[in-house]
């Protein structure tokens, strides 16, 4: 049977190729982004049958709700919520951090992300569905410039874990995928559209790509329902980690 899965952030780098992945496996998606051109030339490309763009900035509700609730039919039950819709704004340390910026990311990273998951578990808890929630290796490594982005991350990685635990016996799969370094807009949104900048952080790293992040969540997803992968972490090999810092003089 066909199997229906909502996307979110679906306009661009992971989400933009798990839309893509999951059509060509044969799965319904429900794609969700603020730009609604580039959702209207997704469903251009792989059909309306196949994808349904449902415009909304994740963080006002009464938008998401009216999108929700004008899904077309097919697109209503959903067996899978990718909670992937997110940012990093700004990568001063704290002292110096922009206070709007890190209210931004608490509220897409973290506030949006609750609700919708609250809003869609009874219908997956009734369907046997399965969530996966986009984390970070910042939930987890803490680095300079960090700061709220990788509180954030941190947050979706144990609130994954909560889940589960909550989700107990109901069959509901639950996991935190946990990117290292990818180039998709991520550090062009991060930087306000500084290309250099970007070109410079991926340059020489061979970073992991939109399409490596989308054949992961696609396998999590295909796995038996038997069996639930709760953390997984991956880096580009060209990425590991640094040691800790000491100030000799303060
Ligand atoms: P992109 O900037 O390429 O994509 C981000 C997506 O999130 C876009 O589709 C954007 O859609 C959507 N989005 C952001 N804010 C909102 C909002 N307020 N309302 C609705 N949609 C929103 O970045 P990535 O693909 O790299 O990021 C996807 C996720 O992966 C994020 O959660 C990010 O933190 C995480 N991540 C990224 C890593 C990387 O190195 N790239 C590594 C680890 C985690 P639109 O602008 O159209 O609304
Ligand atoms: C994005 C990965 O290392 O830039 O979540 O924080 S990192």
């Amino acid at each position: 049977m066909t199997k229906t899965a909502l996307i979110t952030g679906g306009t661009s780098g992971f989400g933009a190729a798990a839309v893509r992945a999951f059509v060509a496996a044969g799965w319904r998606v429900v794609a969700t982004g603020r730009r609604a051109q580039r959702l209207h030339a997704l469903v251009a490309e792989l059909g309306a049958d196949k994808v349904h763009g449902a415009v909304f900035d994740v963080r006002d509700e009464a938008a998401r709700d009216t999108a929700l609730a004008a899904l077309p039919e097919g697109f209503r039950d959903l067996d899978l919520l990718v909670n992937n819709a997110g940012l990093a704004l700004g990568t001063r340390p704290a002292q110096q951090a922009d206070l709007a910026q890190w209210r931004t990311m608490i509220d897409t990273n973290v506030s949006a992300l609750v609700s919708l998951t609250h809003k869609l578990l009874p219908g997956l808890i009734a369907r046997r569905g399965a969530i996966i929630n986009i984390s970070s290796v910042a939930a987890t490594y803490p680095y300079a410039g960090g700061n709220v982005y990788g509180g954030t991350k941190a947050f979706v990685k144990q609130f994954s874990l909560g889940l589960r635990s909550d989700l107990h016996g109901t069959g509901v799969r639950v996991t935190s995928i946990e990117p290292g370094m990818a180039e998709t807009e991520f550090t062009l949104v991060r930087t306000g559209g500084d290309r250099a900048a970007s070109d410079t952080l991926y340059g020489g790293a061979e970073p992991m790509t939109g399409a490596d992040i989308a054949a992961t969540l696609l396998w999590v997803a295909q796995l038996p329902p038997h069996l639930n992968i709760n953390r997984l972490e991956l880096m580009p090999v060209r990425q590991s980690f640094a040691g800790f810092q000491v100030a000799r003089k303060v």
